[in-house]
């Protein structure tokens, strides 16, 4: 596997002990820059394991300052599965569509987890939109133009098998989804063989939609999460054009293989430069939050159809 994901020399960039509050971890972060500003939407537990969305902020994209206080979800404005159950939301993304910004995550409750969308202008309160789909669905992004007149989201049911496949559905106003169609799947004994899921939204490039994943596979020391790569037509991202043969990226350093739960690596926000680096905010062993980058020709040389 050829390393062209390079890890940030200051990874870690965030730590439980940068948050100002009792901070157990911090991991996943949606991301997006606005003017100047990088912004990252954090998941942060703390030691009770209630979870919260906690913004920092930057003007590197490696330096991050956290807010002083977690992100308010307008729970009053939200239905009754919210208001009366929903315990958490967690591993937040930003998606930049239409001049504004959704944040796409997972709400958790006793009656199962369900995506949740909701949008900001100052990253500090998030007012609800729609709860889209069915319970037992997470890991949702949405594409950052509407094709053809449809908003468009990829997403993660849990199949009852326990494995979970990327699917993909659209809808004309945010509040009612259709056309749910399987996308990408699982494949048996494979780096992809438990749970594939989209990581941060779609990046837009002249060979299609670049959708980076993580991918989850079976190890005696347990689950085995990794990332790698998708591309969907441009027009029609109902249709795959390709993907990545084997994971792009494993966990190796010190702060992926050990932390609250070892070996994982969870991509979550990115950020496309202008020079074509793409800047792909990850969550480290569910405890940390780190920075790879790499030069988007090479992620789409890794794609095969
Ligand atoms: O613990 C690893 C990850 O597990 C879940 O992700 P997924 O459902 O895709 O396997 C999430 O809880 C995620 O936040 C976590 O990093």
């Amino acid at each position: 596997m050829k390393n062209i994901l390079k890890r940030c020399l200051k990874n870690p960039l965030i730590k439980p002990e940068d948050m100002p509050m009792d901070c157990f971890a911090v991991y996943n972060g949606g991301a997006v820059k606005v003017g100047n500003e990088y912004i990252v939407m954090l998941r942060v537990e703390n030691s009770s394991r209630r979870q919260f969305a906690w913004v920092a902020r930057s003007q590197d994209g490696i330096n991050f300052e956290p807010d002083p206080q977690p992100v308010r979800f307008t729970a009053e404005d939200m239905d009754s599965y919210n208001k009366n159950a929903c315990k958490s939301w967690y591993d937040p993304r930003i998606n930049a569509l239409e001049g504004k910004y959704y944040i796409t995550y997972a709400a958790s409750s006793e009656n199962g987890c369900r995506i949740g969308l909701g949008k900001t202008n100052d990253f500090k309160t998030v007012e609800h939109v729609s709860f889209p789909l069915h319970v037992s669905n997470r890991n949702a992004v949405l594409f950052p133009e509407k094709i053809n007149g449809k908003y468009l989201m990829l997403h993660r049911p849990l199949s009852s098998r326990g494995d979970g496949n990327i699917w993909i559905s659209d809808s004309a106003d945010f509040q009612y989804w259709g056309n749910t169609e399987l996308l990408v799947k699982c494949r048996s004994g494979l780096w992809d063989s438990l749970k594939i899921g989209a990581g941060p939204p779609p990046i837009k490039t002249n060979a299609g939609w670049l959708v980076i994943i993580h991918a989850v596979s079976g190890t005696c020391a347990g689950h085995y999460y990794t990332v790698g790569t998708l591309l969907l037509d441009l027009d029609n991202p109902y249709r795959v054009i390709g993907k990545s043969p084997g994971c792009i990226m494993r966990p190796e350093a010190e702060y992926e293989q050990t932390g609250f739960v070892p070996n994982v690596i969870f991509p979550t926000g990115a950020i496309l430069e202008s020079d074509q680096t793409l800047k792909i905010y990850y969550g480290a062993a569910d405890n940390y939050q780190c920075l790879a980058e790499a030069h988007l020709e090479d992620l789409l040389a890794t794609i095969k159809s």
